[in-house]
């Protein structure tokens, strides 16, 4: 692919700098004035941000309080919002004077900077170019289309964006027309939780609430880059810094949000010349794929501290009575962690026995303890491993179900928890599939669709032939690009649902359309009025959002509204949906949610107070809905990760795929990793000082990429440059979504299927010229 974004001297110098404080807010700053906006705008518009009477941030997931900030963002969620409401337009001149072919060689990064989307387009092959249409006839021809085709070939994807409502009515226009094949972007990331936690404590789901962090007395951060992706939640860890709380993370690469911070809210802080506030007590930069060994290492020192006990009679280092009241298997566990052996331990981990005992001394001594992960944990091949390693070891203490303790999942997309909650899944056990049929008068396909892995390899064997998204860019985000590039050109209907232009987007079908909608920050004005819409947090919390800004372009539909058309052209008569009554006024959208769903009653009464309202999860209340009816210890298979990679130190290198503080997924704000050091560039190789040198390698030298695999599939990513960093030796870094063409599709977690983006095994070849 040529696509080289190599500024002449693309710069690696660690930044010794707290995240927060002075360089976020010249960063966004920056940002603002190069949409086009004022920065009066800007701040006018950020008051509103996460607050009850206004709108919900489109980046993160984090929990938004009750009692916000007056400035309730984050450096990122600020780039999110100026991203979404820029002057700048990609309109039908632009759309006249590109030829689509041609902006293939066209960057993510300058692809989306066009501005927003404006006009409804359909692809003209014979001119390589998207010409604009009316709604009424794209929905016409796309209805006429899907019921030519067979509803088992079709695929409606879900970025996690899209609100509750929306999302609700996407799920049922999917199985009215009949189909489960709803992937979602959640099946890229936390899907591992989905099917990890369910077995281990009966919820798929997080546990802890915001009010959790104000009263543990430890934390744990697992594979999650707080200071980019969900920097809001630093003021969490930060007020807990404070309380002397220890904070112990385990993270490959040093990333500064949990190193160091310094509080934008806080003149105090920001006043002062130092440091910032020392984010971890102890920051462990775990081997890739080295978690279940590092907390095998702390489950058998909390063991050890027992045996202790138990020999004076002083306090046991185990929760016992909550083990016997409410654990199922500890024993089996027990035997896993009493066999590991200490040596193995530090040689996976890489971390010192010393420092395990030291962390395992102190988790024992903490009353409740609240354990924060991310991808780090997910995306393996033994991502659901890695999580339910991470409930036993918050098992042995009695860490879930108490006033601040709990598993904490740290979601992504903005929505993409509560899409699950209404509907967008391709399990049917998991949609109350019963209740569609006897409130909306239809029958719901009962058998499993497809999620992402499959829908990709559906792709490939040519069996899907339809592809409808609403949101992301699903093309660029799964594994084996070039691939998926080449078959996506196969499909006979293509339709995109979306607000900026991306590299999907350009991939034609035989019908394609590109149906632009309104974001979140516009307003939703319908019959009724203008419309509130809702979204859940990733502590289970739904609030309620409004938007206010004047649309990009008047064409703009609404979500809503454009699902409910397509509704009405593909499937006229075939159930009881009030299409056009809930297009007219949401909350009746949210009504019918409140009669499927006991968590929702009273949905619209509730979802505009301060705060939200929390979903009521069993496991909170200590009620396990598992098969055993208690919390599972469940045993890993070994510390092996990554089975197929031998990481022998020599050629194979693990390749662990990385977000910089400039992007939010697929798009790309610019080329600075601020809080990484590195300016100008996202063709960079992060790696270990040692092994450069034992390849042969020094700092800007050009290198190619292969994957290791012996598939007998050559893939390959060309000429990025070397940096030595501070990364554990056999891991290398480089940034998604460039490096997805590397990602074999098989290569995922055995049971969650989540593509395994932490653990890549490549070789890296210098490259001669
Ligand atoms: N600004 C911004 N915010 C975002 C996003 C964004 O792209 N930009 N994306 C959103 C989405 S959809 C998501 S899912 C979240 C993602 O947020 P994160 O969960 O933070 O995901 P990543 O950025 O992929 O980084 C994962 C971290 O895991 C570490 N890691 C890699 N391998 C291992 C390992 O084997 N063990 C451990 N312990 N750590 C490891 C990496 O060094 C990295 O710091 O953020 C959301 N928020
Ligand atoms: N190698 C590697 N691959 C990964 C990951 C990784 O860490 N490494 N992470 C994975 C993860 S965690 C995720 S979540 C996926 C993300 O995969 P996706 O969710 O599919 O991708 P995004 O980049 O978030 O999608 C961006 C596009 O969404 C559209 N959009 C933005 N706002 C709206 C809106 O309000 N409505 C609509 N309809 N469209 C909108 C815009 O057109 C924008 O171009 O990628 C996954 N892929
Ligand atoms: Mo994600």
């Amino acid at each position: 692919m040529k696509r080289s974004e190599i500024t002449d001297h693309p710069t690696v110098v660690p930044y010794s700098h707290p995240s927060g404080g002075w360089g976020s807010l010249k960063s966004v700053t920056e940002k603002t004035l190069a949409e086009g906006l004022s920065v009066e705008t800007m701040a006018q518009m950020l008051t509103k941000q996460n607050k009850a009477d206004g709108y919900m941030c489109v980046s993160c997931s984090w929990a938004k309080p009750a009692e916000p900030h007056l400035a309730e963002f984050c450096e990122n969620g600020a780039k999110a919002t100026v991203w979404e409401v820029t002057r700048k337009r990609c309109d039908r001149d632009f759309f006249a004077t590109h030829r689509v072919s041609e902006l293939l060689d066209w960057t993510d990064h300058e692809l989306e900077k066009q501005g927003r989307l404006t006009t409804p387009m359909r692809y003209d092959a014979s001119l390589d170019q998207y010409i604009p249409v009316k709604w009424e006839d794209a929905f016409r021809e796309i209805g006429a289309e899907l019921n030519r085709l067979d509803p088992k070939s079709v695929i409606f994807y879900a970025s996690g964006r899209a609100s509750l409502e929306a999302s609700h009515m996407w799920q049922l226009l999917a199985r009215i027309y009949g189909t489960n094949n709803l992937p979602d972007s959640s099946n890229m990331c936390h899907e591992s939780t989905s099917v990890g936690l369910p077995k281990s404590i009966g919820v798929p789901v997080g546990t802890v609430q915001l009010e959790d962090f104000e009263q543990c007395d430890m934390m744990f951060f697992f594979g999650h880059n707080t200071g980019t992706n969900a920097p809001r939640l630093l003021h969490q860890v930060h007020d807990a810094r404070k309380r002397g709380v220890p904070v112990v993370t385990f993270n490959p690469l040093p990333e500064r949000g949990l190193v160091r911070f310094k509080d934008p809210q806080s003149p105090i802080e920001m006043l002062s010349p130092d440091e910032g506030v020392k984010m971890s007590s102890d920051f462990f930069q775990v081997r890739s794929g080295g978690d279940i060994a590092a907390m095998t290492g702390i489950a058998k020192a909390v063991l050890e501290l027992d045996d202790a006990a138990k020999a004076t009679g002083g306090e046991r280092a185990l929760d016992v009575a909550f083990i016997a009241e409410h654990c199922h298997d500890f024993e089996a566990f027990e035997a896993f962690v009493r066999a590991a052996d200490w040596a193995e331990i530090e040689r996976v981990s890489g971390i010192a026995r010393a420092d395990l005992e030291r962390v395992g001394a102190q988790y024992a001594k903490a009353k409740a303890v609240i354990a924060n992960y991310g991808m780090g944990l997910t995306q393996h091949r033994h991502g659901v491993q890695n999580v339910q390693m991470l409930c036993n070891l918050l098992l042995m203490r009695g860490n879930i179900g108490k006033p601040g303790a709990g598993v904490s999942p740290i979601r992504g997309h903005s929505n993409v928890q509560g899409q699950r909650t209404v509907g967008i899944t391709e399990k049917p056990e998991l949609a109350p599939l019963d209740k569609f049929a006897e409130i909306y008068g239809f029958e719901p396909p009962r058998e499993k669709g497809k999620a992402t892995v499959e829908a990709c390899e559906g792709l490939l064997d040519g069996s899907v032939k339809g592809f409808i998204a609403l949101g992301g860019n699903f093309a660029r985000a799964v594994p084996e690009t070039e691939k998926i590039e080449a078959a996506w050109r196969k499909l006979r209907l293509s339709v995109q649902i979306a607000t900026k232009l991306n590299r999907n987007h350009l991939l034609p079908g035989e019908v394609t359309y590109l149906l632009p909608c309104l974001g979140r920050i516009e307003e939703d004005m319908q019959a009724g009025g203008p419309q509130h819409v809702s979204m859940e947090d990733s502590t289970a919390c739904i609030h309620g959002s409004i938007g206010w800004r004047k649309p990009a372009s008047p064409e703009l539909l609404s979500e809503p509204r454009i699902i409910a058309e397509l509704a009405k052209a593909t499937v006229p008569g075939r159930s009881t949906v009030p299409w056009d009554e809930w297009v007219g006024d949401y909350s009746k959208i949210r009504d019918a949610m409140a009669r499927i769903w006991p968590d929702f009653h009273d949905f619209n009464a509730r979802f505009l107070k301060p705060g939200g309202f929390h979903r009521d999860l069993a496991a909170c209340r200590r009620e396990w809905k598992t098969e055993s009816g208690k919390a599972n210890f469940i045993v890993p298979d070994g510390f092996d990760v990554n089975p197929d990679i031998e990481v022998d130190g020599k050629h194979v290198l693990s390749l662990l795929t990385i977000r910089s503080n400039d992007q939010f997924n697929t798009t790309v704000y610019g080329y600075d990793d601020r809080l990484r050091g590195i300016k100008g560039s996202r063709m960079i190789i992060l790696m270990n000082a040692e092994d450069m040198a034992r390849l042969g390698l020094k700092d800007e030298d050009r290198v190619d990429l292969r994957t290791h695999a012996d598939d007998g599939v050559e893939r390959k990513v060309e000429d990025y440059r070397v940096h030595a960093f501070s990364i554990p030796r056999g891991a290398v870094a480089g940034y998604y979504p460039e490096l997805n063409p590397l990602i074999p599709l098989w290569h995922h977690d055995s049971q969650a299927h989540t593509p395994a983006a932490k653990s890549v095994p490549v070789e890296i070849l210098r490259r001669s010229s």
